[in-house]
């Protein structure tokens, strides 16, 4: 590892705009040593009302009221002031300052958005200046495992504006393939498959936020039908080599206790909810559940994790939110099985870092995820790698914002050579 001095000489934020055409904060860190590292903040649309908060202008002359000036501010004017000077090998001590600097428990003062690119810049600093990759700076040492890409290939409930399926998102997972390289190809096949299987059924491909189509089916169960028959025509076994993820984000679906699902017309108790899950995971090879259930019906919850807990992977997004005290919650109660990991619902890369290895040392499976609003930062892709957690969702092989951390894996497994290992079927926790 080279000596250089890695004292943080200038932090300097600007707003930019995300793949929905949304502001979004975007920050610059430079180093005594000459080294610069930029990174941005993602955004959510479903987003769960226990994340940390992002900070907007509500200014409605500006972006609808959406600009980041303000974030972008507390930074330029507040948090960089008390940053220089700060060593950015330290993250820890950095993130641990923006924390105690901002004063409140869910990041309201500066905002997550304008603490998160700070701390993910800063982790791009330290990778810089010492000359390494990111996924081994944040690695340190441990043995990188390359993911199953989880590729978000049919998209719905608000990220397709409710024209689609209620399920928000219907992903495929490769995990049959012997390398990340591999998995990604068999991914685009099969994505490439179903879109000319809509394309016959007469359904539009048009694309929604993740880059997933985004067809009118009349159900939740089709898109199912649809994918699997796209796994096979790609040349895939489905099950054996290509498993199937739903991600329904059902908060979106819940109003006064029920689930109420639109394209079908019915309206189910969370009982029903877990049948109806039930019924789905014996026709077709669904690895993950993630948010079936809404984010504050533990009861209902437990009720998922009792029926499929011991044979598919019961991921939390909206119920945990990267959070170490909802995730404590969870882990005493016997609700879920894993933790969807996303740096901007809780802030800091140390905070997300924590949260990882609470679900780790619980035997809990960890997916990182990117948000429905993205920009070209690649972060994530080599915190996976680095963080072991054997899976990444960042949407359809489609897309920029989406493709390009499918691309930074691939760079990663080519840097990794002959110590690439791939995750595959063992990423998940059943
Ligand atoms: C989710 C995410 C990412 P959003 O629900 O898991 O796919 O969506 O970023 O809109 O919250
Ligand atoms: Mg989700």
């Amino acid at each position: 590892m080279k000596q250089v001095d890695t004292t943080i000489t200038s932090i300097h934020a600007r707003e930019i705009l995300d793949s929905r055409g949304t502001p979004t904060v975007e920050v610059d860190v430079r180093c005594a040593c000459g080294v610069t590292a930029r990174a941005a903040s993602p955004s959510g649309a479903s987003t769960g009302v226990h994340e940390a908060v992002e900070l907007r202008d509500n200014a409605a002359d500006r972006y609808g009221g959406k600009g980041v000036l303000k974030a972008v501010r507390q930074i330029n004017n507040g948090l960089n002031a008390h940053l220089l000077g700060m060593d950015a090998l330290q993250q820890r001590e950095i993130d641990d300052a923006m924390i105690r600097l901002d004063g409140t428990p869910n990041k309201q003062r500066f905002g997550a958005n304008a603490i998160l690119a700070v701390s993910l810049a800063v982790a791009r600093a330290a990778a810089a200046a010492q000359d390494i990759p990111l996924w081994q700076s944040l690695g340190r040492g441990r043995d990188a495992i390359m993911p199953v890409p989880m590729m978000n290939i049919l998209n719905g409930g608000v990220h397709a504006n409710w024209q689609g399926p209620d399920f928000q998102e219907y992903m495929i997972a490769p995990y049959g393939a012997a390398t990340f390289a591999e998995a990604l190809r068999w991914g685009a096949e099969t994505y490439q498959a179903l879109k000319a299987i809509l394309k016959q059924a007469g359904y539009s491909t048009s694309v929604g936020d993740e880059g997933g189509f985004a067809p009118a089916v009349s159900s939740n169960e089709e898109p199912l039908r649809l994918i699997a028959e796209a796994i096979e025509r790609a040349g895939y076994a489905p099950g054996k080599e290509i498993g199937i993820a739903l991600d329904p984000a059902s908060s979106g679906f819940y109003e006064d206790g029920s689930y109420v699902l639109r394209t079908e017309k019915v309206t189910l108790s969370a009982e029903e909810m877990v049948e109806r899950y039930r019924t789905l995971a014996d026709a077709y090879p669904i690895v993950v559940i993630e948010d079936g259930l809404a984010e504050d019906d533990w009861t209902g919850w437990r009720l998922l994790t009792e029926a499929l807990g011991d044979r598919v992977e019961l991921v939390g997004d909206d119920l945990f939110v990267t959070n170490v005290r909802r995730i404590e919650r969870g882990i005493a109660e016997g609700v879920a099985n894993a933790v969807l990991i996303k740096p901007n619902q809780i802030g800091t890369v140390s905070e997300t870092i924590d949260a990882v290895r609470l679900a780790q040392q619980h035997g809990w499976g960890a997916m990182v995820s990117h948000r429905s609003g993205e920009t070209v930062d690649t972060f994530i892709a080599d915190f996976t790698v680095a963080m072991r957690t054997g899976h990444l969702k960042t949407g359809a092989p489609c897309r920029g914002e989406r493709v390009e951390k499918y691309n930074q894996l691939l760079r990663i497994e080519e840097e990794l050579g002959d110590a690439a290992r791939f995750a595959g079927r063992g990423a998940f926790v059943r």
